[in-house]
């Protein structure tokens, strides 16, 4: 296998969530450092425009967002399994609570507990990308931020009240990378978090066990090996278009891709993958040659270029 890239920058809890993934199965990778706001020329010029943090490369190909990331680093490297005794649907499933409700009030409470000390450029770059925040009031809702997170917490905290080392009982799985995520992220960023989460006493033993999950033998990397190793490199054949596909899309058709939450900037390339799982465009760029863009299939919108 090529070597692996994670385009990231050491605060995001998104990137933290792919580190543990990789930490997990014991993988090495380079590091690839990029800008906390936009714009970021070295990775858009791999993802035909998608910014969020991370994205993993591997070669030619690119893995936009963790949900696929997950997939894909299980597809390559089974052993260990992140889905042990049959928990892939129950996992994948189980980002949609992570990544948005239990996520959400911890990253209000990040920007607006540290909005003062935070550069302009940080906020007008997330006022106009967490479409879910809502800036003007910010502060006044601090409090209630503070108990959606709580909320989340507690179910967590109860998943473990039996003292199970992990969420699904004795085998680690990328259930308990979801549910840690949001808390490194309060913890690292929200001082009242030590006394908003004190009162669940089975979290911080967990996190510990999780935090042994580690990241992986990572070393830094400079964004133009990343460039060379796509230029190098080509990409895995496409999984194809399903012919029950509701879009009635085919393959090598010109396709506009746009997430369909937040951060929706629309990258665009010509159809190779369409299935229930996973979507992939094919694109050029001088500075990279010929890549192939893969998204996961739940949360991004597909459409006809020039529809
Ligand atoms: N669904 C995406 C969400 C990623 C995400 O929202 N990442 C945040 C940072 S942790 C982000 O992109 N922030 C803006 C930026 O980095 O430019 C995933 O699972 O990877």
């Amino acid at each position: 296998m090529s070597e692996i890239f994670l385009h990231h920058f050491d605060l995001s809890p998104f990137a933290e969530k792919a580190r543990l993934m990789l930490g997990f199965k014991g993988l090495p990778w380079r590091s690839v450092e990029i800008p906390i706001v936009m714009p970021k020329p070295d990775l858009t010029v791999l993802t035909g425009g998608y910014r969020k943090t991370p994205v993993l490369q591997i070669g030619a190909d690119i893995y936009c967002d963790t949900r696929l990331i997950a997939l894909e680093l299980e597809r390559r490297c089974p052993n260990p399994t992140l889905f042990p005794d049959g928990s892939e649907g129950l996992a994948l499933a189980l980002a949609a609570w992570s990544d948005r409700a239990f996520f959400e009030p911890g990253a209000g409470l990040a920007m607006g507990t540290n909005r003062q000390g935070l550069p302009k450029a940080v906020i007008d770059d997330r006022k106009a990308f967490f479409n879910f925040m809502d800036f003007e009031r910010l502060e006044a809702d601090l409090p209630h931020l503070a108990t959606q997170l709580r909320a989340h917490a507690d179910l967590v905290d109860r998943q473990l009240a039996d003292d199970r080392p992990y969420l699904l009982g004795v085998r680690p799985s990328l259930v308990d990378i979801h549910a840690y995520f949001p808390l490194w992220m309060a913890r690292a960023n929200v001082a009242a978090a030590p006394a908003l989460l004190a009162p669940f006493t089975r979290l911080a033993p967990w996190e510990a066990r999780v935090r042994r999950f580690g990241h992986g033998a990572r070393t830094s990397a400079a964004a133009a090996e990343a460039h060379a190793a796509a230029q190098q490199a080509v990409a895995a054949p496409g999984g194809g278009v399903d012919a029950d596909d509701p879009l009635g899309l085919a393959a090598g058709e010109p396709v506009v891709v746009t997430p369909d939450d937040y951060g929706r900037v629309p990258v665009r390339g010509e159809l190779v993958t369409l299935t229930r799982r996973e979507i992939a465009l094919r694109r050029h760029d001088p500075a990279v040659g010929t890549v192939v863009v893969h998204f996961p299939r739940t949360g991004y919108r597909v459409e006809r270029h020039g529809a």
